[in-house]
């Protein structure tokens, strides 16, 4: 039996799949509502083909407590925060799930890490703790780090398709946990080492991180001169050895705006490019606000309640707010004492942000200017709604001809 430890946006659907799979698998939560929820057969979060694996799985017997389970194979994919303060890892929680694991666990039991962790953090924090409990690594336990790749909006079709890697100090249990996820996995499985696999992992946020600030250098520069900085990438891209990702205004989300900070707290003297990045992604806001004001003076637009920003969430058909470019620039706002913006998103119905609309009609009757801050499915599809707006489409998802871009 598995036992899946934490069932966010990573654990429940990993879970699921084992279970769909034909494994018995136990999901354990310590967050009670949620078990509950689960229990009676609710979702917590959308995600596209999550419904309908959930079914399959509560067929296939998957059951849900807040219980460790006493079993040989454990998943742990609890969150890992970063500390805003030293933009370093915070390992409490996987901490505090190992040291639950370690309780209940049958000698020889698999201990596999799927949450994002920082390079170093097996050796650091988890080693130390498993051995200060009296056991001994390789023989009463095996340690893992398998991270996940699966992206919010495709995860299901993902975990599929997607390779994984597979850290291990031993290269036989590390091909038996290969064994394992090919249950569901049907790409290339590596096994490497737990410190290549915690590093691989955050090399490769980071260099989507890096690829997507340059796109936003791109495009402060073409709209310093008049430049289309679309067309320019879609030109560029075209050549068979580049590939450009899109401006856009600001990255957020849990994974590429903050595992690139791992790299920059643990070798500060090492990483100009990768600060510089991030310091270039983390300007996008302002960059946006810039447009506003810019936009504002040319309609003889002053009253900022008459402008409306579309999208929440960190990104389209999501319903993740964290770290989301839209509370970036809420917050610049706010350290302005700039206050009256208004907000909607089809995908969050709970107030979240003052000024906050439900009603889509009602949100867009009430502004002049609407600054597309996300491209979610519904806004192109009402594209006829808003046309006496004037528009900053800085998503460049709306094609119209008359709006501003980045
Ligand atoms: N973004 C741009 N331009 C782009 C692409 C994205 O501005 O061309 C922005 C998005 O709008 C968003 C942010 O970047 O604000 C991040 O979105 P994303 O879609 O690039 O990535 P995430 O955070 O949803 O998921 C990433 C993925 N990592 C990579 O693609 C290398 C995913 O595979 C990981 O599993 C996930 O991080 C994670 O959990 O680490």
């Amino acid at each position: 039996m598995i036992n899946v430890i934490g069932l966010g946006y990573i654990g429940l659907p990993t879970a699921l799949m084992f279970a769909k799979n034909g494994l018995k698998v136990v999901g354990t939560d310590k967050n009670r509502d949620l078990i509950d929820s689960l229990s009676k057969g609710k979702l917590t979060f959308e995600e596209e083909g999550l419904e309908a694996l959930f079914h399959q799985s509560v067929n296939n017997g998957i059951e849900f407590s807040t219980e460790y389970q006493k079993t040989n194979t454990y998943i742990i994919a609890v969150p890992t925060p970063y500390i805003k303060k030293s933009r370093k890892l915070e390992p409490k929680y996987v901490i505090s799930a190992l040291e639950s694991v370690l309780e209940v666990c049958e000698m020889g039991s698999l201990i596999i890490i799927e949450s994002t962790i920082s390079p170093g953090t097996i050796d650091k924090y988890i080693r130390p703790q498993v051995e200060r409990k009296g056991y001994v690594i390789g023989r009463d336990v095996h340690l893992l780090h398998a991270p996940e790749r699966i992206i919010p909006g495709n995860m299901i079709y993902e975990l599929k398709h997607n390779s994984r890697t597979i850290g291990s100090d031993n290269l036989e249990i590390g091909e038996k946990v290969k064994g394992l996820y090919s249950n569901f996995c049907e790409a290339d499985i590596v096994v490497t080492d737990i410190r290549s696999a915690e590093m691989s992992k955050v090399v490769e946020n980071t260099y989507r991180d890096i690829n997507i600030a340059f796109a936003n250098e791109l495009a402060k520069i073409c709209q310093s001169d008049d430049m289309d900085v679309y067309e320019i990438i879609k030109i560029a891209n075209m050549h068979p050895r580049v590939n450009i990702l899109q401006p856009g205004p600001g990255v957020g989300g849990h994974c590429i705006s903050v595992d690139p900070w791992f790299l920059v707290g643990d070798y500060p003297d090492l990483t100009d490019l990768i600060l510089t990045a991030r310091h270039i992604n983390d300007s996008m806001p302002t960059h946006v606000l810039k447009r506003i004001r810019d936009i504002m003076k040319a309609h003889n637009i002053s009253d900022i309640s008459k402008v409306g920003l579309y999208g929440l969430t960190y990104k389209e058909n999501v319903d993740d707010i964290r770290e989301s470019p839209t509370l970036q620039l809420l917050q610049k706002m706010d350290e302005h004492l700039a206050f009256g913006v208004k907000v909607f998103d089809p995908l969050i119905t709970n107030r979240v942000v003052d000024y906050q609309f439900t009603d889509f009609k009602e949100f867009i009757s009430e502004i002049e200017l609407l600054v597309v801050m996300v491209g979610h499915e519904h806004i192109k599809r009402n594209i006829n709604v808003m046309e006496d707006k004037i528009i900053l489409d800085t998503k460049n998802i709306l094609a119209l001809d008359n709006s501003y871009k980045l």
